[in-house]
C-alpha cells in the first residue's frame, strides 16, 4: 500500500492545503494529513480543533486520515511506517524553506523518509494561513480563501460576527 503524510500547522486550513490533500489523495492508498503540534507557536486555533476542521473539510475523501503529531516528523513517520512527505510549493520562496525541510528529513531519516512536492494549483498561489488570519482580523472577506465553516470559526475566534 503506498501511503504519504501531509504535515503542517493548517492554522487553518486553506483551499490551497485542501487543493494539495484531494491531488495527493488521488495519487496515494492513504493519505494522513498530520498536524503539529508546535509548543513554541501560538496558534489561532488548539491541535484539537485544526484536526476537527480538516476531518471536517476532508470527510468525502476516504482514503485521508487527519491526526496530529509532536516532535520530529521523522519519527512520527518512522513509527507509522510511511516514507513520504507531501508538500506544497507555492512560490520560489517556499522552495527554499521547504528544500532545506526536505533534505534535513532525509538524511536525518537516513534516507528512509522522501518528500514529494506539489506545486499549488494557480488559483491559490497567492493563498496562505497567516493572511486568512489577518484579513479576517480586520473584518476582511475570506470566503475565497477557506470553506464557509471555516471562515465561520475563525471570525468567532477574533470576537466577529460573520455575514
Ligand atoms: N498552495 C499549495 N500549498 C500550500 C498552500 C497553497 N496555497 N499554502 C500552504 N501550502 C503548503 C505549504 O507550502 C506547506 O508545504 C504545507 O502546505 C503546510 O503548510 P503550513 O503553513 O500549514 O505548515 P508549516 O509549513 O508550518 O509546516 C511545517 C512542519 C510542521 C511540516 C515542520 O515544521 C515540521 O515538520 N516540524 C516538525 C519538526 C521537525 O521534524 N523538524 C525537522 C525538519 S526542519
Amino acid at each position: 500500500m503506498k501511503a504519504a503524510i501531509y504535515p503542517g500547522s493548517f492554522d487553518p486550513v486553506t483551499f490551497g492545503h485542501l487543493d494539495v490533500i484531494r491531488r495527493a489523495a488521488s495519487i496515494f492508498d492513504e493519505l494522513t494529513v498530520s498536524v503539529l503540534n508546535n509548543t513554541q507557536k501560538t496558534p489561532l486555533f488548539s491541535v484539537e480543533e485544526r484536526v476537527r476542521i480538516l476531518e471536517e473539510a476532508t470527510k468525502d475523501l476516504p482514503n485521508v486520515k487527519v491526526d496530529s503529531f509532536s516532535g520530529l516528523l521523522i519519527d512520527y513517520a518512522r513509527k507509522k511506517d510511511v516514507h513520504v512527505a507531501i508538500r506544497g510549493l507555492r512560490a520560489i520562496t517556499d522552495f527554499e524553506y521547504e528544500l532545506q525541510i526536505a533534505q534535513t528529513n532525509r538524511k536525518l531519516s537516513g534516507g528512509e523518509l522522501d518528500t514529494i512536492f506539489l506545486t499549488t494549483s494557480l488559483e491559490y498561489a497567492y493563498l496562505s494561513s497567516s493572511s486568512v488570519k489577518e484579513i479576517a482580523e480586520f473584518h476582511g472577506d475570506i470566503s475565497q480563501c477557506v470553506p464557509e465553516f471555516v471562515a465561520r470559526l475563525v471570525y468567532e475566534k477574533f470576537g466577529h460576527e460573520y455575514k
